[in-house]
């Protein structure tokens, strides 16, 4: 039995586990942090550690909160919030190799669910200058197609009900700036790091909506305190597996019972436009930041995000497990590239050529890495709430263009297919989604359609049911190209399976090769 992690032990490591460059004790708390996953564990928070190292500020330390689940605040809370960050990749000879440090910016952890009334009070305490989210697509209570708040979502209307007992991040959010206000506090920054369009605009768009409906000067208290700057946030991080928590706790020599582990690239783009300053998280590795985060944040979506999303579905459906096993497989690969290469990279105007040819070698590399086991599923989950800005939004700029969009619509019909919650070899999984149900009805809607069509028209109406599903498509069901698309992608994985849809494409573009190089008709 391994002694477990604590403050004491840091002196006792081995040489080569990098140590927080600080002095943990004298550190104070200036971030509220919700949602204290794998990924802000693996990314912001060790921004903020480097930074407070370099920069010698240690007013930044972290109170991080789960929502619901109490895992990492009993994982932590015995550890004083350390815990290992280790960066994993293939070696020269091909072994993995991995990199530990310890993060100390994580100082405590709260659970929203238990206690609702400690977090207001830490957004509503003077020195909390940033309350920054990574709480998932589905955490923002929003219809994915519009960026609308969900007035239907229970937690919403829960919120709304009980202002002393908030859950949802919303409600939260917005009662901790209602104390705020009423103790007449200085400004703050609301920093979303989620992968949304928009994150930060999206953010300021559901909190002034259901700050709007409590009370009209609190909304505009909040439009004119607090900023919301937009980010984009890039690392893959796999959940944690069992075999990492040995493996790491057996090199540490003491008990880790929740390290995080990640691959060595790490990107984030910030919007500079802080109320109440911010760490000095612009360091070598850390964040860059911009006037504008837009074109970083189409970029990230479309070019690591979709192609990821593609990967996932397609490779779920032939039974693979891991993101690196389905970029490894040569037919998945090269839909995977030919998707940046011919559709995507197409749609991001501006940035040259060259960078995003080298872009995409990076993503390629990235998600082979034969180090990390990011599973298939993870990716996968929450398709409703992901599917929109990842894909639909390029799929969009090339029909209005009037360009062929076989492969992005080929990821979408992937996602459909892959709902009904079995593989290509009816191996079951559980389908995990926050409209699970409402798309378990589509999905029979879309089959009743089909059956009761004539066999011709079978699969043009399923498509079109399909499509017609608001909250995901809105209005792009409407478009005659989108359904038409939809439907012969959708067959083709229905009636021969992934691999002959994937070698129809490559059969097509091959086609299009031959007609291309041919000498124009005399
Ligand atoms: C992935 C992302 O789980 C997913 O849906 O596509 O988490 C991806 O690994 C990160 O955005 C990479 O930065």
């Amino acid at each position: 039995m391994l002694e477990r992690l604590n403050s004491e032990s840091l002196s006792q490591l081995p040489k080569d586990v990098e140590l927080p460059g600080y002095d943990r004790s004298r550190v104070t708390p200036g971030i509220v942090h919700l949602g204290l996953g794998a990924f802000h564990r693996a990314h912001q928070a060790v921004v903020t550690d480097l930074a407070m190292a370099a920069s010698g500020d240690l007013s930044w330390g972290i109170l991080g909160v789960s929502l619901r689940s109490p895992a990492t605040r009993d994982a932590l809370t015995p550890q004083d919030g350390l815990y290992t960050l280790a960066l994993r990749d293939a070696g020269d000879d091909g072994q993995p190799k991995e990199q530990l440090r310890m993060v100390g910016s994580v100082l405590r952890i709260m659970v929203a669910e238990e206690d609702p009334n400690a977090v207001l009070e830490r957004i509503a305490y003077p020195q909390t200058r940033i309350v920054s989210l990574t709480i998932t697509e589905k955490g923002y209570s929003h219809e994915p197609s519009t960026g609308y708040l969900r007035w239907d979502d229970p937690d919403i209307l829960h919120d709304l009900e009980h202002p002393e007992r908030p859950r949802s991040a919303i409600g939260i959010l917005t009662y901790g700036l209602a104390l705020r206000r009423e103790r007449s506090l200085p400004p703050l920054t609301l920093l979303s790091c989620d992968n949304l369009h928009a994150n930060g605009d999206t953010l300021r768009n559901l909190v002034l909506a259901f700050a709007l409906r409590l009370d009209a000067t609190l909304a505009a208290w909040i439009d004119k305190n607090c900023t919301f700057p937009n980010s984009m946030v890039d690392r893959i991080v796999p959940g944690t597996l069992d075999e990492d928590r040995a493996r790491i706790s057996a090199r540490l020599g003491f008990e880790d019972a929740w390290p995080v582990v990640g691959e060595p690239y790490l990107n984030w783009i910030i919007e500079d436009r802080f109320a109440a300053g911010r760490p000095a998280w612009d360091l070598p590795g850390g964040a860059t930041f911009v006037r504008n985060a837009a074109p970083y944040e189409r970029l990230k979506l479309r070019m690591v995000n979709a192609p990821h999303s593609g990967l996932a579905y397609l490779g779920a459906m032939l039974g693979m497990r891991t993101a690196s096993e389905a970029a490894q497989d040569p037919a998945l690969r090269r839909y995977a590239e030919d998707l940046m290469q011919l559709e995507i990279a197409p749609t991001l105007r501006g940035i040259p050529e060259s960078g995003l040819e080298e872009y995409r070698r990076r993503f390629m590399a990235r998600v082979s890495n034969p180090a990390l086991s990011q599973s298939l599923q993870q990716i996968a989950m929450d398709g409703s709430q992901k599917v929109p800005q990842r894909l639909l939004g390029a799929i969009r700029d090339r029909l209005r263009r009037g360009d062929d969009c076989a492969r992005l619509v080929l990821a979408v019909a992937a996602w459909l297919h892959y709902l009904r919650g079995h593989d290509e070899r009816g191996d079951a999984y559980a389908v995990q989604d926050p409209l699970a149900d409402a798309l378990a009805r589509l999905l029979s809607r879309a089959d009743v359609a089909a059956t009761a069509a004539a066999p011709a028209q079978a699969a043009q109406r399923r498509a079109v049911v399909l499509a017609g599903f608001k909250p995901v498509f809105g209005d792009l069901g409407r478009k005659q190209a989108f359904v038409q698309a939809l439907a012969v992608q959708l067959e083709r994985l229905r009636e021969q399976g992934v691999r002959a849809a994937l070698a129809e494409l490559e059969r097509e573009a091959a086609l299009a090769r031959a007609l291309e190089a041919e000498p124009a008709a005399q």
